[in-house]
Formats: C-alpha cells, sequence, structure tokens
C-alpha cells in the first residue's frame, strides 16, 4: 500500500478550489514556467523525504523545465499502449513501481502581495500531484489534462522567497481514466502560476452571446456589481443583464467576427474575446446561427516529436494554421481539453470544436469491461469533476460548439451526471458521447469508422434498431449524425475518403466528422548509428506496446503535410469546380456562410501537360449552397490531349493565409490523347532469350520486366485480423517465380510467354509479351496477362517490376500528380507534367511501406547519367487502360516490407521501376472499412501497350 493515500483515491481533493473560466486578468500573476530542480524516484517511498521543507538542500539535484514530460529529458522513458492498461487492472490500485518526480522552485512574491488571496494554478499534470508551499501541504489533483487551483494564503509569505514543492505521480487512480491511445509522457507539462486575487475581484465570468438573424444577446454571468463592456458596439451594461444588439456580426468557423469585451470590478479587470453565436438542433440537423454545419473535422492529440503533449505557443498556432490552410473547419480534441490557448486560436481563426473531456477507460474492454469505474459509483465524483473542471474552463469559448464527455468508456451511470452537468450548466450546447446507442448521453448520434453503407443508410434515417427501445430508438433516429471519428489515416491513406464526403453532401443528417487523427505520434530519437528517426511503440524498451498504431495522423510527425491530408483538403474543399456533360462548367459554393466573392478565380490551358494559355476567370459572388454554370473560358486547339484547369484562390490574405492561397480547383478534359502510329523498325530486342527478359535498350542496361502481384504491405493492409497482407502472405505473392514457357519469333518479332506463380500452388498468371522493334531504336511492348486457377480474395496489384541503372535518378511524368495517388486516393492529384528526382517520389511514412505511386501516368522519361529511358502507354484500341501507375524507387518491395524505419531503407546500385496494369485501392481497413468494392483488384485479364524509347 502506498503511504500517499490520495495516489489510490479517485475522490477529488476538497481543497481544490471550485474551477472557473480562463481568462485574462490584470491582477497579479507570476509565471512558474522555467526551470525547476527534479529528481525522479522509481516509487513514492523513494522520493527524497523532507523535499517540501524549505530547507532542504537540492543544489545537487538536476534541473527539468517546467513544462515538459520528464520522459522526454532523460528520465525513465515513453511507453506506447493503445487500450491496454501498461499495469494490472485492480482499480484503484496502481503498482507499487510508481515513478515520482520531486520538483522544487523558489518564487519571490513581492510585498504588496500581502492581503491578497493567493492562489497556486496548474493547467496540467500527468497523473496526479501533490503540493505544498513553504512546507505546508496545500491540497492533491488528479486529472492530467484539467487545471486545478490551491488556496495558498496561509502558507505564502509575500516579501520573501517562497519554496513551492510538488511530488508527481507516473500512476494513480486517475490512470484508469486517462487510458486514452498515446504515449504514457508525465510531469508538469502545462503552465503553472501564482495568482493575487483581488478582493472583489473577477473571478469567475460566464458569457452568453447569442445569435438570431441579425440580432445578438448577450447576458454576462459575473460577481454582482461586475460592469460589462463591448466598446465597439456601445454596450456597458450590469452583470447578469441581458442586452439585445442590432447589427451584430455573428461568429461562424469561416467568418470568425470576435468582439472585445471586459468585466470590470473595482478590483479587477478581465478581458475577453467574444463571438455571438447560437448553436441548435433544429429539426434533427446541427445548426450555427440557423446554417447547417457539415464538419471538415480532425480529431487533435496534442503533439510535438520532440515535445510530447508539452506545446508551444507556436505548435499550437502551427496546427491550427495547417488545418485552416488544409479546408478544415472542425476539431475534436481527442480526448482531453486541450491546452486553453489552443481554444482562443480556434475562435480567432475559425475552427469549430467538440471539447471533450479528459476521459477514458478502453483498457477494460480487456476484462470484459468488468470493474469499468463508468458504472461504479465510487468514481462518480471523479467524473463529474472532470466535466465541471472542463466546462468551467471552457464555457466562455465561441468556437465550443459541443461538449464531449469523453471516449470509449462504455456505459454508465457516471455518464449521466457528465451529461447532466453540462446540460444545466450550459443549456447552450448541445453533449455529445459515442458510446450511446440509445441516445440517453448524447444529444446527436455519434458513430466511429461506420462503414460507407450504413452511413448512407443512417442519411436515410433507416439505420437498425440497435437493441434500444423504441423511444430511445426513435429519439436517436431524428438527431444528427456526425462521425466523431473516420478515415483512419494511418500510413498510406486514408482511402475512402471522397464517398464518405458524397454521403455528408447528399444527407442533411450527416454532418460530417472527424478524421482520425490530426498527427502522428512519432518521437524523435536515433538508432544505434546515430540516424534520426521517429520511434514508435517498442522503441524505447517497452514490453508491453502497440507499434506503430500511434503513427495514424494527416502530418507527419514532424507536421509534413502528409499525402492523406492534401487528399482530405481537396475531398473537402469548401468550393466544388466541375465539368458537366453539356461542356460547361459548375461552380459550387459548399460555404456556410460565405459567398464566392472573397476568391479569385484564374484558370489555364494544357496541352500534354505543357501550359499554352491561361486568364481569370469572372465568377459572380455565388451565395451559399448556390453554384453557377459558365462556358469554359477556352477550348482545346490543337491535336494533343488538352486539360483545363481552374484555380480558386484567395483574393486577399487572411489571417491564416497570404492572399494567391489555393482554396479549390478542379479540371476539365478539353481533347482526349491522340492515338499515334507506331512505325516498326528493323533490329531485334535484346531480349534474354533464357530469362525472357529485355537486358538492355539503346545502351540503356535494363532488366525486366518480371510480373509482380505484390505491394509491401500498408498499414492498412496488414493491422486487421485476417488481413489482406496475411492472405497475400499464405498465397506466396511476395516469392513469385517464373517460368518462361516459350520464346518465339513472330513476323520480326519476339514473343515471350511466361508463367509465374509462388510456391506449392497450381494457380498462375500467364504472361504474354509481344516485342517489336521501332522506328529510331526502340520497342513496343504488347502484354497481355491472364490468371489461371483459384485467386481467391484481392490482389494488390498486377505490376511489371524493371532494374535500371541507379544513375537514372530523374523522373518527369504526364498523368496524375504530383502526389502519389492510388485507385481510392487520388483526388488531390491532377493531370499535368511532373518532375522529380527519385527520392522525391517516396513518402516517408513513419512505418515503412507501400508508397509514391503516381496514378494515370501516361508516359514518364527517367533521366540522369547517360542515356535515359522513356516509357509511354499506347492505346490499344480495345478500351484496355491508355495509362498506367508508377513507381520509381532505389529499393525493392522486398526491402520497404523488411524495413522498420525509413533509415533502414538504404539505396543499391539500381533503381527499381513497377509499371502497374492494375493496383488495388488502400481503404481504412487498419481500423475501420477496407477498400470499397469499386477500388477493389479481383485476378482478371489485363493489358498494357508500353513504347520503350531511349532519351
Ligand atoms: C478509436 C479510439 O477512439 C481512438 O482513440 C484511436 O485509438 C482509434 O480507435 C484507433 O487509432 S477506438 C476503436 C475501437 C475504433
Amino acid at each position: 500500500m502506498t503511504s500517499a493515500r490520495y495516489v489510490e483515491d479517485p475522490r477529488p481533493d476538497v481543497r481544490v478550489l471550485p474551477p472557473r473560466a480562463a481568462m485574462r486578468s490584470d491582477a497579479p500573476r507570476i509565471d512558474l514556467c522555467g526551470r525547476w530542480r527534479f529528481d525522479l524516484a522509481p516509487r513514492v517511498e523513494a522520493a527524497p523525504a523532507g523535499f517540501a521543507d524549505p530547507g532542504f538542500d537540492d543544489s545537487a539535484w538536476a534541473q527539468l523545465p517546467v513544462p515538459a514530460h520528464w520522459q522526454l529529458h532523460g528520465y525513465g522513458a515513453p511507453a506506447y499502449t493503445n487500450t491496454r492498461y501498461p499495469f494490472p487492472i485492480d482499480p484503484p490500485h496502481v503498482p507499487t513501481e510508481n515513478p515520482t518526480g520531486s520538483y522544487r522552485r523558489t518564487v519571490a512574491v513581492p510585498e504588496d502581495w500581502a492581503g491578497a488571496r493567493i492562489v497556486l494554478r496548474f493547467e496540467g499534470v500527468d497523473s496526479c500531484f501533490a503540493v505544498w508551499v513553504n512546507g505546508h501541504e496545500v491540497g492533491t489533483a488528479q486529472g492530467s489534462r484539467l487545471p486545478s487551483e490551491f488556496d495558498v494564503t496561509e502558507a505564502v509569505r509575500p516579501g520573501a522567497d517562497n519554496v513551492v514543492a510538488v511530488r508527481v505521480h507516473q500512476w494513480s487512480a486517475g490512470s484508469y481514466l486517462e487510458d486514452q491511445d498515446m504515449w504514457w509522457l508525465s510531469g508538469i507539462f502545462r503552465d503553472v502560476a501564482l495568482l493575487a486575487r483581488p478582493a472583489g475581484g473577477v473571478d469567475d465570468v460566464f458569457v452568453h452571446a447569442g445569435y438570431d438573424g441579425g440580432t445578438g444577446t448577450l447576458r454576462v454571468d459575473a460577481p454582482r456589481g461586475a460592469r460589462v463592456r463591448v466598446p465597439e458596439l456601445g454596450v456597458d451594461v450590469a452583470a447578469g443583464d441581458e442586452v439585445r444588439i442590432e447589427g451584430v456580426q455573428p461568429w461562424s468557423a469561416e467568418v470568425p467576427r470576435l468582439y472585445d469585451l471586459e468585466v470590470v470590478t473595482p478590483g479587477e479587470r478581465v478581458d475577453l474575446r467574444v463571438g455571438f453565436r447560437t448553436v441548435r438542433i433544429a429539426d434533427g440537423v446541427l445548426t450555427v446561427n440557423g446554417s447547417r454545419v457539415l464538419l471538415r473535422g480532425v480529431n487533435r492529440h496534442e503533439f510535438h516529436p520532440d515535445r510530447g503533449r508539452a506545446l508551444t505557443e507556436q505548435d499550437m498556432l502551427d496546427d491550427v494554421l495547417l488545418m485552416k490552410r488544409h479546408n478544415v473547419n472542425a476539431v475534436r480534441t481527442s480526448h482531453y481539453p486541450p491546452h486553453p490557448r489552443f481554444l482562443e486560436l480556434c475562435d480567432e481563426y475559425g475552427l469549430y470544436v467538440v471539447d471533450e473531456c479528459d476521459l477514458e477507460t478502453h483498457g477494460f474492454v480487456h476484462v470484459g469491461w468488468r470493474g469499468n469505474p463508468t458504472d461504479d459509483p465510487a468514481w462518480g465524483d471523479a467524473f463529474e469533476d472532470r466535466m465541471r473542471r472542463m466546462v468551467e474552463r471552457d464555457k466562455n469559448h465561441a468556437c465550443v460548439i459541443m461538449w464531449s464527455l469523453g471516449n470509449e468508456s462504455w456505459a454508465g451511470r457516471n455518464l449521466e451526471r457528465m451529461y447532466r452537468y453540462a446540460h444545466d450548466r450550459d443549456p447552450g450546447r448541445p453533449v455529445h458521447y459515442e458510446h450511446c446507442p440509445d441516445g440517453r448521453w448524447s444529444d446527436v448520434y455519434s458513430r466511429m469508422y461506420a462503414s460507407h453503407a450504413e452511413v448512407e443508410l443512417i442519411g436515410r434515417r433507416e439505420e437498425p434498431a440497435r437493441g434500444v427501445d423504441p423511444v430511445q430508438d426513435a429519439a436517436r433516429r431524428a438527431a444528427p449524425f456526425v462521425l466523431c471519428e473516420y478515415a483512419h489515416a494511418m500510413g498510406n491513406g486514408p482511402g475512402g475518403l471522397t464517398e464518405y464526403q458524397e454521403l455528408f453532401e447528399a444527407h442533411p443528417r450527416c454532418q460530417g466528422g472527424f478524421v482520425w487523427e490530426w498527427i502522428d505520434h512519432g518521437i524523435r530519437t536515433r538508432d544505434a548509428q546515430g540516424r534520426e528517426f521517429f520511434g514508435y511503440g517498442g522503441d524505447f524498451g517497452e514490453e508491453l506496446h502497440d507499434g506503430n498504431f500511434v503513427a495514424d495522423g494527416l502530418l507527419f510527425p514532424d507536421r509534413t503535410p502528409s499525402p492523406g491530408l492534401h487528399e482530405f483538403a481537396k475531398v473537402v474543399e469548401p468550393v466544388r469546380i466541375a465539368g458537366i456533360p453539356d461542356g460547361r462548367l459548375r461552380i459550387t459554393n459548399l460555404y456556410e456562410v460565405l459567398d464566392l466573392g472573397h476568391l479569385r478565380f484564374s484558370w489555364t490551358v494544357e496541352e500534354e501537360g505543357v501550359e499554352v494559355g491561361s486568364g481569370e476567370l469572372a465568377v459572380p459572388a455565388v451565395a451559399p449552397g448556390r453554384s453557377v454554370e459558365l462556358d469554359p473560358p477556352a477550348a482545346a486547339r490543337g491535336t494533343a490531349e488538352t486539360w483545363l484547369t481552374v484555380r480558386a484562390d484567395l483574393a486577399a490574405g487572411t489571417p491564416w493565409a497570404p492572399a494567391g492561397h489555393r482554396i479549390a480547383w478542379g479540371q476539365v478534359q478539353l481533347a482526349q490523347r491522340p492515338r499515334v502510329p507506331v512505325v516498326r523498325g528493323t533490329g531485334t530486342p535484346a531480349l534474354d532469350r533464357v530469362g525472357g527478359v529485355l537486358t538492355g535498350l539503346a545502351g540503356v542496361a535494363v532488366d525486366g520486366p518480371r510480373l509482380d502481384a505484390w505491394r509491401a504491405p500498408t498499414d492498412n493492409d496488414r493491422i486487421p485480423h485476417d488481413s489482406a497482407a496475411d492472405a497475400w502472405r499464405a498465397l506466396g505473392l511476395h516469392r513469385l517465380r517464373h517460368r518462361v514457357v516459350e520464346v518465339r519469333d513472330s513476323d520480326g518479332d519476339v514473343v515471350v510467354h511466361t508463367r509465374t506463380a509462388p510456391a506449392a500452388l497450381d494457380a498462375c498468371f500467364h504472361t504474354t509479351a509481344r516485342w517489336t522493334p521501332l522506328d529510331g531504336g526502340g520497342v513496343l511492348l504488347d502484354v497481355s496477362v491472364r490468371p489461371e486457377g483459384e485467386w481467391p480474395g484481392p490482389l494488390p496489384r498486377l505490376g511489371l517490376v524493371w532494374s535500371l541503372p541507379a544513375g537514372l535518378d530523374r523522373v518527369t511524368w504526364f498523368g496524375r500528380g504530383p502526389g502519389e495517388a492510388y485507385p481510392d486516393t487520388h483526388r488531390a492529384s491532377r493531370v499535368g507534367r511532373f518532375t522529380s528526382s527519385v527520392d522525391g517520389l517516396q513518402t516517408p511514412y513513419v512505418m515503412p511501406q507501400e508508397n509514391g505511386r503516381r496514378a494515370g501516368v501516361r508516359w514518364a522519361e527517367l533521366t540522369g547519367t547517360g542515356t535515359g529511358l522513356r516509357i509511354e502507354a499506347m492505346p490499344s484500341g480495345e478500351g484496355d487502360p491508355e495509362t498506367f501507375g508508377l513507381t520509381v524507387r532505389r529499393w525493392t518491395s522486398a526491402d520497404l516490407d523488411a524495413a522498420r524505419h525509413p533509415v533502414d531503407l538504404e539505396p543499391g546500385d539500381r533503381v527499381w521501376l513497377t509499371v502497374d496494369l492494375a493496383h488495388r485501392g488502400v481503404g481504412t481497413a487498419s481500423c475501420g472499412p477496407d477498400v470499397l468494392p469499386r477500388h477493389e483488384l479481383h485476378a482478371a485479364p489485363a493489358r498494357l501497350r508500353l513504347a520503350l524509347r531511349p532519351v
């Protein structure tokens, strides 16, 4: 049993002051961030005795920054588990081995603080702590991502140096409520401050600022006698008075209009920025200021690869700017309230927030939810206390449009207490909880990872009853629908975004959702050779961990956008530009409140990817929800494949992006690719008649092609039980063998028939390759693939693999680009001409896997040292694909598959080129639906004609 009983006591310490709103005040404040003396002990009992005494000698201790996690400063190590508690399930007890950090510092408190009430405020300490001031214990707290304040008036000596001592425990009863899918990281990781609270000050404020059809309403609950002023609106009223204000501009994520508001008493003045807005569920639809909202959201954990969850203001701003620049309009603060500054930024820049409480008990799933605190009254106060601390802290933010009780905590009566608290205290915001099939603790119907087919049923309000009584079923069916998590962005993907968006746009009830998740939580570290990489579960010596499941975001750990973020930005773009069958352009405004007047439209015409015309496009200020049809600004003129690209860019700078920032774009094909006659040449292709492959082309040492039906499994291929990748390995797709059946001459061509199959099976692929010499030293390769026998289940690809000299390190192509694209992730790519180094084609997923494919390629040139190679898809005239998928890398798929981190991939003396005849989508099966049927790849005959030429 621990000597510090509070560690295993879930009940909130009564010495913690009642929670109140986060505010900026003119009352004196001393920032206690900075370096503290620090000691880490392996257990509570091993923490230095008497360390809280003012006379304790800490001069031999090291220093640790506050805010920070000790594991990221050389004390202990980070550990990652998804749902499993990294300690035995024995609530409320935790292991005796409970790393305990002792923190000390002095603070000079000014003389003139004498007489004031003095409060010590912690914004976040993970996971449990006790505080002493000048040797007096002032309280203890749990709730890692929630503030706690202690009255330290009696302990502080104004006019002197005061010793603040904090003992922080890695594990506590609170850890059972904090089983979020993230790194276990401890310490004082948010700000600490000492506050002088003036007599007659403004301890708490609750702003109610609504908006209805041009009229704002304002009522500010604050201490009696306080004045409330909004200078810009000429408002100067007493606290508690309600005023109606005509001509107010409303707040929304698109137009985040804020007004400065001050609340003043003789003792204190606090400053707030308020947005007038009304959130309402009307006719089963979630609205803000009467407009239906479509949540283009992301789930955001707080993360930085060096700092963990101890973010700087710049980190938070980086997130907000990246979101705004990628058409994100909503954030679920999964799964805990964020640093308070983040919400100020969301108010200011315009993001809808679902503010989620610091609650998850997911690990109980592994014991059949036995003993889950959610339904145990002994934990009721802890649950309500958490909700109360969040609601009270964040209640004044316009950005917060819903409260969320927490995540994955199953069901139980303690949720009822949380729900009630939020509702009673703040009727102005709906409450969200996902695991609530009967709608008891949630005002919206929320689900995670529902398939497209189910979302469609829900959209029609025809979803299955899910075993609840008819009254509750009817209530849920009438509620708006939100996907609190969808499109698991792990590794290569997420596939299927477009099809979700189509459902959100088709059914008013489907109000969008939140991609899981915003950022990969890879921690920057080094291997034995000193090479830097982003570590995941298992890289820090954990005995229990969940590998790279922690790296499933739209941003790489260093905040570089992944292809998934580019795809998301394109799929959710608020303006849709498309060609319609009559040859005209349709421009649709999908904003909630903005018309299109803030955008500048321009166009270019490209022939085979080369610009031949450009101009501005006059587009009227189309109202939200409306569209306009226009004649295309140009027509095709010649014989080349011609594309019109129309772009919508910001006409003027905004706080989050400069003028010219791209919001949306669309392409219309103006002329098809012409058929080019193939002119036969003389000579014989340089074929290895035993191996059945080309060995040279005009002096270029090519070797290939060999048929390939495999890809280095993506996380989505690999992670589910009975995964696609398991099936591929069982079949042996990663170890195909080739038998050259026949090489024969035919009318000046060489025809090679190869049988490709894995060991131990009789199923195979027959490949027939007809080689024709071309004028100018090239060859035409007409290749047909025909599967034979049983090929159960999907295939990852049907491709042709070649190796080339490593000196060919540049690739130029005409096709989709510039980024990678798979059958269900190609919206962000446009048809054009692009150039990249081979290295630049690779996507550095935290876990190496299939990546970097370019889609819809008409032709590609690989150049560099010496003669290069051009590969062009030639229309067969029989409806076969006239494009191919292209991957070029310095390693093989086997190397990619074997690597555990990008640093494991070492270039060799060859470049590997894969030309896909067909490729499977990527889906989201790592957590959610697999590849949609239309993007599946099943064994079927395929054909491709390629002209290979020296360049
Ligand atoms: C879901 C969790 O809510 C989220 O935190 C994360 O772990 C995600 O899974 C996977 O990355 S819960 C799951 C049972 C769908």
